[in-house]
């Protein structure tokens, strides 16, 4: 008998010594990195931003464990910009990046350093998973073959993509270069100018829709929903937008278990809580704002789940999170899913005006969180930060240096901000929307319109943000954006036009990288 307690002993030793050493190896690790990128989430949407129909338990857990901003931006409030500003720490108007159809080609230059090939560099296994819009090829693609270039081109080792948006064709993923479960047979065709093949349309077949939508979103019908343009073939490749969370919740739970022997990166780029808003069955009915609120719901299960893994690997602590959201909120996108009308008292801008599509704050300014248990001071910071910052921010937390002026150019190196040492944040700031802004300080100056409004844009509830005289606010009397100061402060607005101007033609990070 004793003989075999000592067995048990011994075993049980080893086993807790070996588990102190991969608890060793995995703090001597570089953190992995998690970015958990919402789509259209507005400042109020979860409960930790102020919002009460709905209640965003895991994401408060990231808040109260770690750093929430009050002041942090995409780079743009749309969708194609923030997401280009992001990965390549350089704003989107350089580019000219704007909503991307779903047949455009990749619009970063694969000699671009990006967010994920410099972290590759530093010896992280990279991956995207979910969202991506920011186009494949190098034209237009064919779908029945290699689709390329697209992320694993700018150092992503791993991609599961919905390859635009929900609401936009194809409506399949693409795993790495090809469209995943493509039946050869049934080649897939996608056209953004005619309609092509036999499959029904919105315009055609009203009845065999979930929900009606407008006449942009009333192309091709996958799962009793029609989408933006047209595709035939391919039908054993198609999502279930029901799906979605179990789907891309489950890729991305892989791809941290089969990466864990390096440091490893994951830009995990939800679908929710963007249109067409069909939650899963377990989160329909959880508030009381129909498709809109339960996407929230949804999209919070999603983040508790990636929270859960991690606690479940033993590697929480060495994992640094960032949350947040590629624009503001929307309501009416193109669906009738009745979200304004369930709206209720819900904010979800919380207290600023505008949202998606817009130049005022809640176009931009979304739910920012860092979580590193241990390693980020909880608690919360008005301190300004962008998006384009990560690249610089994250480059110093991996000893990466940034030598050459054409990398990430407007990105701030903001790593003691972000881990909570300091509360020295950016001076000034570009704001994109149909117009462009610049913060300086408390100080907003919303430039004029140059363009002219997207035809599908100006009756919408939205429409907040087409601007077409100067505006000059100032944030800290006025964070509604409600009094106009150019008249009192003409040379303010002089000196802020002047400024926006100045950036945009020549970027003016000087700081040390
Ligand atoms: C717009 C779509 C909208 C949404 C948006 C992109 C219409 C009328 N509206 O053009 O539904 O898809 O593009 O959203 O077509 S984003 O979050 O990806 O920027
Ligand atoms: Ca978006």
């Amino acid at each position: 008998m004793n003989k075999y307690k000592t067995i048990l002993r011994c075993l049980v030793l080893s086993f807790l010594l070996a588990s102190c050493a991969e608890n060793k190896k995995q703090l001597e690790k570089k953190p992995n990195i998690i970015f958990i990128y919402v789509d259209d989430l507005g400042y109020g949407d979860v409960s930790c931003y102020g919002a009460t129909s709905v209640n965003t338990p895991n994401v408060d857990a990231l808040a109260a464990g770690g750093l929430q901003f009050t002041d942090g931006h995409c780079s743009a409030s749309t969708c194609t910009p923030s997401r280009f500003a992001l990965l390549t720490g350089s704003y989107a108007f350089r580019n000219n990046a704007a909503i991307l159809p779903g047949d455009a080609p990749l619009i970063i230059d694969t000699q671009q350093e990006t967010i994920a090939s410099m972290l590759k560099k530093a010896g992280y296994a990279t991956g995207v998973i979910g969202k991506w819009h920011l186009g494949l090829g190098d034209g237009k693609p064919d779908w029945n073959a290699d689709i390329k270039p697209g992320p694993l081109e700018i150092g992503f080792d791993y991609s599961f993509l919905i390859p635009a948006t929900p609401d936009r064709v194809p409506t399949v993923f693409v795993e790495n270069h090809r469209v995943a479960n493509l039946d050869k047979a049934d080649p897939i065709q996608v056209s953004y100018e005619k309609r092509i093949g036999t499959d029904p349309i919105g315009l055609e077949n009203e009845e065999m829709l979930k929900m009606k939508a407008d006449s942009q979103h009333s192309g091709t019908i996958v799962n009793g929903i029609s989408r933006i343009g047209f595709m035939s073939g391919g039908h054993s490749a198609y999502w279930k937008d029901e799906d979605f969370p179990i789907v891309l919740t489950n890729k991305a739970k892989t791809f941290i278990e089969v990466n864990n022997d390096k440091p490893f990166f994951l830009y995990f780029s939800l679908p929710d809580i963007h249109v067409p808003r069909v939650p899963n069955q377990q989160f329909m009915g959880k508030t009381s704002m129909g498709p809109r609120g339960d996407d929230i719901v949804q999209m919070d299960w999603m983040t508790g789940e990636i929270l859960k893994k991690l606690k479940e690997m033993g590697i929480e602590d060495n994992t640094l999170i960032i949350f947040s959201s590629d624009n503001g909120p929307v309501l009416d996108d193109g669906y009738a899913d009745y979200s304004a009308i369930k709206i209720g008292s819900h904010k979800p801008g919380g207290i600023y005006k505008g949202g998606k599509y817009s130049a005022y704050e809640g176009g931009t300014r979304v739910p920012t969180i860092a979580y590193w248990p241990g390693k980020i001071k909880p608690g919360k910071t008005d301190a300004m930060i962008s998006q384009v910052d990560f690249f610089s921010t994250l480059a110093k937390l991996t000893d990466q240096k940034i030598t050459d002026k054409k990398t990430a150019p407007d990105s701030f190196e903001l790593l003691d901000l972000l881990l909570g040492n300091s509360n020295k944040g950016r001076e000034e700031m570009i704001e994109e929307a149909f117009t462009m802004s610049i913060r300086s300080g408390n100080w907003k100056y919303i430039a004029p319109q140059t363009k002219p409004t997207p035809g599908w844009l100006v009756n919408k509830d939205v429409a907040t943000g087409l601007q077409t005289t100067a505006q000059l606010y100032n944030l800290k009397e006025d964070p509604k954006e409600e009094n106009n100061l150019t008249l009192k402060f003409p040379e303010k607005v002089k000196e802020l036009a002047l400024r926006l101007e100045q950036i945009m033609k020549e970027p003016t990070n000087k700081s040390e990288r």
